[in-house]
């Protein structure tokens, strides 16, 4: 019995001399090493007695070996769930807890800091780096792993997202709903393996992983593997790569970049944008600057690539395009009932590529995935007569920061626990480099006002930098609707111009 994922993306491509990476100071990996070093990892998984099926969450820096054993992991049958390298150890534990992973992965300099988080929720942990104890082990693996059978319908990942309430959710991806996505995706893209991506993603999230890279594998194409954003190291790679995948931060960083011009570009064939809404004035600016029209796709965590613009046709600025091939979608009232087009409503999408629910949570699973398959996308959306779809609003508390996502109710939870806060809401207001950006309006108890110095220190304890609001604002009461709700439009709007 075969492995779909592994032997799609990577098993049919083991013994090429092929480039898969290039690495920015000039080496490279052909797709046999890699192929190897995966197996490696497999290996060394295997020794330390993680079985299919098993968990292992990885928060490592992004390198090569990060990479190999991400798809060590798919060979051997394992879960594996990577995770945001910014996350805190309070963030973190809940992941080690929840996923019941069997083995945490660090980077080496983390290990000691760590090790209790492990130890108290019964994990092993090992790390990954040039000091590296699973490193150590997988160099001294010889890199021949019999490939663990997995189906279609097995879980490759879990990707945790958060919620609206409470914690976040382990959103549980399958091995086919990752393959159908990358190869359809390979297709309606148009990419062959002479295609080089400029890769500048994390790899912890569905869209540098599950569709840059597997993209890329899918199609035997290469990659500039950047360890981050860096828009020089673009520029100065760009007229030997023929694409980009970003979040709009991307472009406008290149925008800001005077180095960037059309003559830069005249070997890029496709920028692609994603993760959060792409400005319509940016894309306008972008083809102004550069000849080209960025493809802009539409996408969760949940189920990887909905829509599309397409690759030859209109290219329509502030749409996210048409459903992919094998994708249904449609546009639905509260009561779930389809709208007419042209009217806004809350987008729901179904597919191959669509999860196959929360890990351990079957109330939140069937709160947003219908027993007909159609999954609520919290996201507010028209659909034109043409089918093109536009995404107007989020129907969910949630603010996109630089393609990052942060849910209002995790750091208002907090928020409200800090000496002085009586109670508090936290807002997205527009950014002009990151999209939107958190502000947190408090209001003060009885005692006197919250010390805010303090409240920050707290926020810095417990969350992930991305998620601190950038602002904290002390008011006397929250804005509310009869029915006692806090109207969080009147604090966006009264708030809205802070970052202008
Ligand atoms: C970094 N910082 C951020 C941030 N990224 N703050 C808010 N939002 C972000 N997105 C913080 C840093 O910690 C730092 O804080 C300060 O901001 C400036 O750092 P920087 O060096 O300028 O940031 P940089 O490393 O360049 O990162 C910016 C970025 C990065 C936009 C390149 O955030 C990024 O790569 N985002 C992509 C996220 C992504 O892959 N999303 C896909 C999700 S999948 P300080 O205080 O230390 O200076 C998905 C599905 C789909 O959504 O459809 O694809
Ligand atoms: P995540 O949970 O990180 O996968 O984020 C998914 C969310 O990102 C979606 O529900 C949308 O709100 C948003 N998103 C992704 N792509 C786009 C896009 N092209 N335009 C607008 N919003 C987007």
């Amino acid at each position: 019995m075969a492995n779909l994922l592994h032997d799609s993306l990577l098993g049919k491509r083991a013994d090429s001399d092929a480039v898969f990476l290039h690495l920015p100071d000039g080496g490279s990996v052909s797709y046999a090493k890699f192929a190897k070093r995966a197996a490696q990892f497999a290996q060394a998984l295997s020794e330390n007695n993680i079985a299919p099926g098993d968990r292992v969450a990885i928060q490592v820096g992004k390198s090569p070996d990060a990479l190999a054993l991400i798809f060590g992991c798919i060979q051997a049958g394992i879960i594996f769930l990577p995770l945001n390298t910014g996350y805190t150890g309070d963030e973190l534990a809940y992941f080690v807890q929840n996923s019941g992973a069997r083995l945490l992965v660090c980077d080496p300099e983390h290990i000691d800091t760590l090790r209790p988080i492990a130890d108290k929720r019964g994990a092993e942990i090992a790390s990954l780096g040039q000091t590296g104890t699973l490193t150590a082990q997988a160099n001294a693996a010889g890199g021949v792993f019999k490939t663990e059978p997995r189906q279609g319908d097995d879980i490759a990942a879990f990707l945790y997202t958060s919620g609206t309430t409470g914690r976040s959710k382990g959103a549980m991806l399958t091995q086919n709903n990752l393959l159908s996505n990358a190869l359809t995706l390979v297709d309606h893209w148009q990419f062959t393996s002479s295609d080089v991506l400029l890769h500048a993603l994390p790899i912890f999230h569905t869209h540098g992983l599950f569709v840059a890279t597997n993209v890329i594998l899918a199609a035997g194409a290469s990659m500039v593997f950047f360890p981050k954003l860096d828009p020089d190291a673009l520029i100065d790679h760009m007229p030997k790569t023929t694409s980009l995948m970003g979040v709009p931060t991307f472009y406008t960083r290149l925008l800001d970049n005077p180095r960037f011009t059309q003559d830069v570009t005249a070997n890029m064939r496709l920028f692609i944008s994603g993760s959060a809404p792409l400005l319509a004035e940016t894309h306008r600016s972008f083809e102004a600057r550069t000849g080209h029209r960025i493809l802009e796709r539409y996408g969760m965590t949940e189920t990887n690539m909905n829509t599309s613009n397409p690759y030859a046709g209109d290219r329509r600025a502030g749409t996210v395009g048409l459903p992919l091939p094998g994708v249904d979608v449609k546009v639905c009232g509260v009561d779930g009932d389809e709208l007419p087009r042209g009217e806004i409503g809350v987008l729901e999408v179904r597919g191959p590529n669509v999860f196959k629910g929360y890990w351990q949570m079957p109330e939140k699973t069937a709160e947003e995935l219908r027993p007909d398959g159609f999954f609520i996308t919290g996201d507010l959306a028209v659909q034109e007569q043409d089918g093109y779809v536009t995404i107007v609003g989020r129907n969910k508390d949630l603010i996109i920061s630089g393609g990052y996502n942060i849910y209002p109710k995790e750091i208002e939870s907090l928020l409200d626990d800090q000496p002085g806060v009586l109670e508090s809401a936290v807002i997205g207001v527009p950014h002009p480099e990151f999209g939107e950006t958190p502000v947190a309006v408090l209001v003060a108890g009885p005692d006197g006002p919250p010390d805010i110095d303090a409240v920050q220190s707290a926020v810095s304890n417990s969350l992930a930098r991305f998620k601190h609001p950038r602002r904290f604002i002390t008011v006397e009461a929250l804005p509310r609707n009869t029915m006692g709700k806090v109207q969080k439009n009147a604090l966006r709007q009264e708030y809205g111009a802070l970052f202008a």
